[in-house]
């Protein structure tokens, strides 16, 4: 397998708005970045990607662009932008940035232009529609709620958002808006930085025949019609051709709805569009028919099959992206681990899981500490325009509030956002504002940095040690991945094979003690043990949470 830096790296995600604020706003900006870079390295990530940082109305927390050439005001400025980017190639990081071209805000300035008339140049910049017997083009319905379609009495027309009204689609099928976002893509890569993490690149290209979808209720979910288009393998082989391929950068697709068949064909090996993506389909194993508010029990056994897929199907095939958790999903050891009794045990198992899994690990900020989902007690303390809607919608629908808020408690976007956790002073030493743009979870008296940076036992140093084994063990990275005991519900279990080297991991998923087999094979005189989140091991039984990595010799 062609050994490549972005395959050895591991990404750190930062969201800036809770990142750490250095201006007493009670937002995060750039500058508070800068000052944690030394942190970072320490960490030992090569990789930063930061969540969008331009300028944005913030419907959507800045994935709401009104000027991709700017910095958002309550970040900082592009100087505090380009020391950011300085200070991290000095220490030999790279930076990755937020690229939102599915969609723009609706004040940037081609869709103000757009919606003035329908002879204006940047009209076809978007997609417009008129209505239908009174009512909207089809019945797709947004990402957030209501109907995908907005209507605009300028014109007497209705415009297409798949999330927020203030998110319009634009229109890939024009070539101009893609000549403009080529040009933008280059503009910052000319400014040295490493790469692009794609928002809903899969949604670029539609069925402009804009189909309805059969449903029972008003709207419906349209994305067969709009997600993996027609046209989006060609819009990839063309970005790649005029931009991507004459830089040394790293590419990741975020896919929702996308496949193993889907990932082998846009982050193919032979380089010629992205080179990863995100697959959403672990992270909606605890989906109901429902959607994502529709909470049913996450079986380990569905997790094992889908991850044992994903690495078997893309080996030699394409590249994995290795994730529990970003800025859209709950926190991870809230979610696949136990965020009460077992917090830092389940959370070091989780670690050594994605840090064994053939792909690039993506850490997400707080996860090396273990931050864990917040639980506010009323609507008015979250600030996501999904959940504020779905909380909404679902009222309104008759539906129980102490259910609504349990969903939420799990599910909610607000989960991951909470600001980072640096010490045990005022607002967590994330700001010194007397209130912050969202609260700061209050375990962060015994959740925090300082703590960690201080416990040789901490989540913290584990990470760090972790993160070196994977550097210095190719097969940790590149290594073929062999499940075995595929029936057992508590236990994920796999071999790691690559030239002659075998490794094998044991995960303990649950809260109770379980009895390992080994593979056909080896004894118990063959193993050496790497890496463990406990110190004293009964070889034949995990104790609850229990992660265990093994040289083969
Ligand atoms: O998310 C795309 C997406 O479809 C989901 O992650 C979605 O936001 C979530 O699961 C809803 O349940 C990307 C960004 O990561 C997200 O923050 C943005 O809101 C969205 O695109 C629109 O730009």
């Amino acid at each position: 397998m062609e050994r490549k830096w972005w395959k050895e790296s591991i990404v750190y995600q930062i969201y800036p708005r809770s990142f750490k604020d250095t201006t007493g706003n009670g937002i995060g900006d750039l500058k508070g970045i800068i000052e944690k870079v030394d942190y970072l390295k320490e960490l030992g990530v090569d990789i930063i990607w930061l969540n969008p940082v331009y300028k944005s109305p913030n419907d959507d927390n800045g994935y709401d662009i009104s000027d991709y050439y700017s910095i958002m005001d309550e970040f900082g400025t592009m100087e505090d932008w380009e020391k950011l980017l300085n200070e991290l190639h000095k220490r030999d990081m790279k930076l990755i940035m937020d690229l939102v071209v599915n969609h723009t805000s609706d004040e940037h300035i081609w869709f103000l232009e757009s919606k003035k008339s329908k002879d204006n140049q940047y009209r076809d910049y978007y997609f417009w529609k008129k209505g239908k017997d009174g009512k909207e083009p089809n019945n797709w319905v947004s990402v957030f709620g209501g109907s995908a379609w907005q209507y605009d009495e300028t014109t007497d027309e209705y415009y297409l958002h798949i999330f927020s009204k203030k998110q319009p689609d634009l229109n890939w099928e024009n070539p101009k808006v893609r000549k403009d976002i080529y040009k933008m893509m280059k503009w910052w890569l000319d400014k040295g930085i490493d790469g692009f993490r794609m928002d809903v690149i899969n949604f670029i290209s539609k069925n402009t025949d804009f189909p309805s979808v059969s449903t029972n209720e008003k709207y419906g979910w349209g994305g067969e019609y709009f997600m993996n288009g027609p046209r989006v393998n060609e819009f990839f082989k063309e970005m790649n051709k005029e931009v991507l391929s004459n830089y040394n950068i790293m590419t990741v697709g975020e896919c929702p709805g996308a496949t193993p068949e889907h990932a082998s064909s846009y982050a193919n090996i032979d380089g010629s569009k992205l080179n990863m993506i995100f697959t959403f389909e672990h992270v909606s194993l605890d989906h109901g028919p429902y959607g994502k508010f529709d909470i049913k029990p996450l079986k380990l056994k569905d997790l094992k099959e889908n991850i044992n897929k994903w690495q078997i199907e893309l080996y030699n095939k394409a590249w994995n992206s290795l994730y529990l958790m970003n800025h859209d999903q709950p926190r991870a050891v809230s979610r696949f681990g136990d965020d009460k009794k077992y917090r830092v045990e389940s959370a070091k198992m989780l670690i050594t899981f994605t840090m064994t899994l053939c792909g690039t690990p993506y850490i997400y900020q707080g996860e090396e500490i273990g931050m864990t989902n917040i639980s506010f007690d009323s609507i008015e303390k979250y600030r996501d325009l999904e959940t504020l809607n779905y909380y909404n919608e679902a009222l309104n629908n008759g539906a129980d509030k102490n259910k609504l808020m349990k969903a939420i408690h799990y599910m909610s976007r607000d989960n991951s956002r909470t600001p980072m956790q640096w010490d045990n002073t005022k607002n967590a030493g994330f700001s010194n504002a007397d209130t912050t743009w969202i609260n700061v979870n209050p375990n962060y008296t015994k959740i925090n940095v300082k703590e960690a940076l201080n416990d040789e036992n901490s989540i913290l140093n584990y990470y760090k040690k972790m993160i070196k084994i994977r550097k210095s063990n190719l097969t940790l990275i590149y290594g073929e991945h062999i499940p075995f005991m595929n029936d057992n519900e508590n236990i994920f279990a796999y071999i790691k094979k690559y030239e002659n080297q075998l490794y094998i991991v044991y995960l303990n998923f649950s809260k109770n003690k379980q009895s390992i087999i080994l593979p056909e094979n080896i004894t118990k005189e063959n193993l050496t043990l790497i890496i463990s989140n406990y110190k004293n091991n009964d070889f034949f039984n995990l104790k609850p949470y229990e992660a265990r990595v093994y040289k083969v010799s």
